[in-house]
């Protein structure tokens, strides 16, 4: 039996409510937990909620409700927006468990007993935000150098755990671990952290200044460090939690999931802790990066914090959880900005994968009876070839590759999902079935595109079904396939044509309705409605007077800079012949600032302004390529005047 895969995400604070970096660590987490269930693999996926410590108190002192009623409160918002994000976790810790309070004090004594750990008085900067002492060094200017607030000193007696003992052994294991922290980026962070003298931690706090946590088993006067509390849920929840609780089976842990932000506390913390204890350490810490909306962090004061539950009732549960997990690479940061959520929505779901599925039905139903036909192999030509080595890719070499939890490529994994679904739609463009349709020679031709339409479809309904797990049982349904996504459907390998044929269609609503941009993007109120029209290739067609809305006209690149933090815009000054404008043009990958200086180019000119990562363009440029950029559109032979007209 292979060992159990084990995914934990952070413990949230209950300090505040979820907004979408809660969400997007859950939703990967349970993109992971879904993938292993679907190959048969035992999966325990935990997440759940910090509920001691500083933050929490105050929260609830604000409020004016003990804090026990506070965690209760605020648990409850957590639990419904995992149920509205479809997230399948296995069991669900509060450090207010008594079961979970109790191995933290077996833990305490532990250490205490093996004098790991011991008392000192120690004078200190202290930060309240960040709950720990920092020392004159690391102090600027009277500020915290992790938050920024002000500090204030604070001479007292504490309990410290003796991490520095650690140091050695844990550099020796993150050498001997090249996957123990991912990405590389992050490990060679955890090494260059390690290169200074690591200190002891404090694990105690008076009573007298915070009371709100677990009493140290062995000085009653004295709460446990929130961080020394939380990080034992991820060993204390396997003695209660799964169906069949058990340390033995399941740890060590696969992987656990965090953002950046807390990549010390675990790499560093909890490692050394868990030597301390002689417990095998978790094989991956994967850290993620950190979304920021319209460039700017999330913050209320800034009034930007991104609602989750808004997002999912206006866009829904699948759209957000792929534009999350498409739009950037895990481990790195990235830019919420709607107009590329509505763009992917438009693009790769509607006209993606949705029509895909709409007018395969519609062919299905109108050409064959509603059956899908069986194919004819002397009818297969080499457009069918490609259609089936590219799925069983998809499906054995891809996602198991992108979705390995040591290297997590949540967007490479989607792109290779998309390319199939590329491939879908080019493929019935060239077939023309309504073409074959006409004439009865071309029947068994008929038969085998209808055929592979719908086994391409078969074959996305399995890989996008550990992302977008509602989508997944609505083209099962729509296609007539009998799935039971609760079963281990990816356990044997998936061979092209032994499932597909035979089943009846049903048509159904359209998977994803098209959304139109809001006229100025909010990010903390998006307007959208959603139109009524379904994506099918017949409707998608505009007349001129459509076209004619869009004013194209030549302009001349006069100046370009990077867009700091993105590797993809351009900030543009173009010469339009009456007057200059700002463009930002995501074509950084492909041209530099000084490869379009002095271009003359085609710009949609009457866009309505909106702002990429916080700077504002007044327009767009025109560019060949689909995913990338291939080239910018420009002239041969003339160098049209800034100005032109352009039909
Ligand atoms: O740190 N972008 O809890 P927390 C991406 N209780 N991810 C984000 C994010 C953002 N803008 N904001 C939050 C704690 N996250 C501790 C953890 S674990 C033993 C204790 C996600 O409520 C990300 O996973 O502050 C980050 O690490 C976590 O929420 C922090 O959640």
């Amino acid at each position: 039996m292979p060992q159990p895969f084990y995914i934990t995400t952070p413990i949230y604070y209950v300090n505040d409510v979820p907004h979408v970096g809660h969400a997007y660590t859950t939703i990967a987490a349970d993109v992971q937990a879904r993938w292993h269930r679907l190959l048969g693999h035992e999966v325990f996926f935990l997440t759940g909620l910090d509920e001691h410590g500083q933050k929490v108190q105050q929260a609830a002192a604000k409020a004016g409700i003990s804090p026990q009623e506070h965690c209760d409160r605020l648990t409850l918002q957590f639990q419904t927006l995992w149920q509205k994000l479809g997230i399948s976790n296995d069991g669900f810790i509060r450090t207010t468990d008594a079961r979970h309070q109790a191995v933290v004090q077996r833990f305490l004594q532990e250490l205490y007993d093996n004098q790991l750990i011991y008392r000192a008085e120690y004078t200190g900067w202290y930060c309240t935000f960040d709950e720990r002492f920092w020392t004159e060094k690391d102090v600027n200017d009277g500020r915290c150098p992790d938050c920024q607030r002000p500090v204030e000193q604070l001479s007292e007696s504490n309990y410290f755990f003796r991490m520095s003992q650690f140091q050695q052994r844990l550099l020796d294991h993150l050498e001997a671990n090249p996957t123990f922290i991912r990405p590389e980026s992050r490990r060679n962070e955890v090494a260059g952290f390690l290169q200074k003298p690591l200190e002891d931690l404090s694990i105690s706090r008076p009573k007298s200044r915070l009371s709100w946590g677990i009493e140290l088993p062995f000085d009653a006067d004295y709460v446990t460090y929130v961080w020394f509390d939380a990080l034992v849920n991820y060993m204390s929840a396997l003695e209660y939690l799964p169906s069949q609780p058990s340390v033995e089976r399941l740890w060590p842990a696969t992987v656990h999931l965090v953002g950046k932000d807390i990549l010390t506390t675990h790499a560093v913390y909890w490692s050394t802790m868990l030597m301390a204890l002689e417990v095998p350490l978790p094989h991956t810490i994967f850290a993620h990066g950190w979304w920021t909306v319209d460039g700017e962090k999330m913050s209320k004061s800034r009034g930007n914090v991104l609602d989750p539950h808004a997002m999912v009732d206006q866009f829904g549960t699948d759209a957000f959880r792929y534009f999350l997990l498409r739009e950037v690479p895990f481990g790195q940061d990235g830019d919420f900005a709607f107009e590329s959520f509505i763009g992917r929505i438009n693009s790769d779901l509607a006209n993606g994968l949705g029509n895909l599925l709409s007018r395969t039905i519609t062919l299905i139903q109108r050409f064959s009876d509603g059956n899908v036909p069986a194919p004819v192999a002397s009818a297969s030509t080499e457009l069918e070839t490609e259609l089936q080595t590219t799925a069983e890719s998809l499906l054995h070499d891809h996602l198991p590759t992108h979705l390995r939890s040591d290297r997590i490529a949540f967007n490479r994994a989607l792109e290779a999902i998309w390319g199939l679904v590329q491939l879908g739609n080019q493929y019935i463009d060239k077939t023309a079935p309504w073409v074959l349709a006409k004439d009865p020679a071309c029947s068994a031709r008929l038969q085998t595109v209808l055929f592979h339409a719908a086994e391409t479809l078969r074959f996305l309904c399995l890989a996008t079904y550990p992302f977008m797990p509602d989508t997944a049982r609505e083209m099962a349904r729509q296609l007539g396939l009998p799935y039971n996504f609760s079963q281990a459907l990816l356990k044997d390998p998936i061979a092209w044509g032994d499932g597909g044929s035979g089943t009846t269609v049903v048509k159904g609503k359209a998977l994803f309705p098209r959304v139109d941009a809001p006229a100025t993007p909010s990010p903390a109120q998006p307007q959208a409605g959603a139109s009524a029209s379904s994506p099918t290739d017949e409707n998608s067609r505009i007349n001129i007077q459509d076209f004619q809305k869009v004013e194209l006209k030549v302009a001349k690149i006069l100046t370009a800079e990077r867009v700091p933090k993105s590797n993809k815009l351009l900030k543009l000054q173009v010469d339009l012949g009456t007057e200059q404008r700002q463009i930002v043009a995501g074509i950084g990958k492909k041209y530099g600032p000084e490869d379009v200086v002095g271009k003359t180019i085609v710009v949609v000119a009457n866009l309505k302004p909106a702002k990429l990562m916080g700077v504002e363009s007044q327009g767009m440029v025109l560019a060949a390529g689909d995913e990338d950029v291939e080239g910018l559109v420009t002239f041969k032979d003339v160098d049209p005047q800034p100005g032109t007209k352009v039909k």
